[in-house]
């Protein structure tokens, strides 16, 4: 076996994940034969934790916090491995170390995709903003299609595109994604461009299709709280739902933007994950909602992977309570 440095990049598996780790290689490409990728499911928090890194070797971590992995980044570092995280999720700040470096930005506008759109000098903006939709930042989405000179059905193509890859990446476990994100990473990695992609990749076309096909079974669900100041949806214990939940909570949020909104989904003991996503017009406080479950996030949306049945009455009282804070003037 080679004891040449590999490269090792690891990267959530939605739209912003796989978008940001596209530019990331297209600008600075590595030999294929030294490359190994972990690329997870939304909510996949361990990855680091399967990384196999010897001296020298260099690990880039893309879309994904820290937080609960920083043993395992900790454990990299001391053994003389290089790690470069990008990254718009809050986590606790890593100590400072000369084999680590982080671009992380954490403002409510920026994803990892448009991190990196910086990183490179924009070269691949075609991909920041499949990037920045996937990731429901449509502002920032199409303030950067125009600055490339995209016309309407151009932004559109690419927003459908980065709503599906998003909508690919929810699931329990692969037996639940249609097509599994790190061959979605290897189909994508040829193209420069989105648009190349949506017209040469046979897979792309199914993953939208499906997309609707999922929602068509949300939309149908009624919610099971529905207030001023917040929309709730407890969904079945089904593959689409596992699939759905935050392409609904994604499509509420923009359609209520005064209305704070939770997709609820049973886990197996007793558990339930959920998505929560604050108004858009107050876009700040899901990271700290959350996080008083044991969950976390950013500002805007955040998540608990394993809220207990007996706290849900808590829960749905301190979201109907919550003190969302109102977005900064222009
Ligand atoms: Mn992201």
């Amino acid at each position: 076996m080679s004891s040449a440095p590999r490269h090792i990049d690891v990267c959530n598996g939605d739209a912003d994940g796989l978008g940001a780790l596209l530019q990331w290689r297209l600008a600075h490409p590595v030999d294929a034969a030294s490359v190994v990728r972990h690329v997870g499911l939304k909510r996949d928090h361990t990855l680091l934790h399967g990384v196999q890194a010897r001296a020298g070797d260099e690990v880039t971590v893309i879309d994904m916090s820290l937080d609960g992995q920083r043993d395992a980044v900790l454990a990299l570092l001391a053994a003389g491995v290089r790690v470069h995280h990008i990254d718009h999720h809050f986590g606790q700040p890593l100590p400072a170390h000369p084999l680590l470096r982080t671009d992380v930005d954490t403002a409510g506008d920026v994803c990892s995709g448009l991190i990196v759109h910086r990183l490179v000098g924009g070269r691949f903006p075609g991909w920041a903003v499949v990037c920045a939709h996937g990731d429901n930042l449509h502002g920032s989405a199409r303030a950067l299609g125009q600055a490339m000179g995209l016309d309407a059905a151009g932004q559109q193509a690419l927003r459908t595109l980065g709503e599906a890859l998003n909508h690919n990446a929810y699931g329990d476990s692969l037996a639940d994604v249609r097509v599994p994100p790190a061959e979605l990473l290897q189909r994508l990695m040829p193209f420069a461009d989105p648009r190349q992609a949506l017209r040469d990749d046979p897979t792309l076309p199914g993953l939208v299709q499906g997309m609707a096909e999922d929602m068509a079974h949300a939309l149908a669900v009624p919610p099971c709280l529905d207030c001023a100041q917040a929309r709730v949806w407890q969904l079945p214990d089904a593959a689409w739902a596992r699939r759905a939940s935050g392409s609904l909570a994604n499509r509420h949020a923009l359609a209520h933007p005064q209305q704070a909104c939770a997709v609820m989904r049973p886990r197996a003991g007793g558990l339930w994950v959920v998505s929560v996503r604050a108004p858009l017009a107050h876009p700040q406080g899901a990271a700290a909602l959350c996080q008083a479950f044991g969950g976390g996030g950013r500002d805007t949306a955040g998540g608990i992977d394993a809220l207990a049945d007996t706290d849900v009455p808590a829960f749905l009282a301190a979201l109907q309570g919550h003190a969302w804070v109102r977005a900064a003037a222009p």
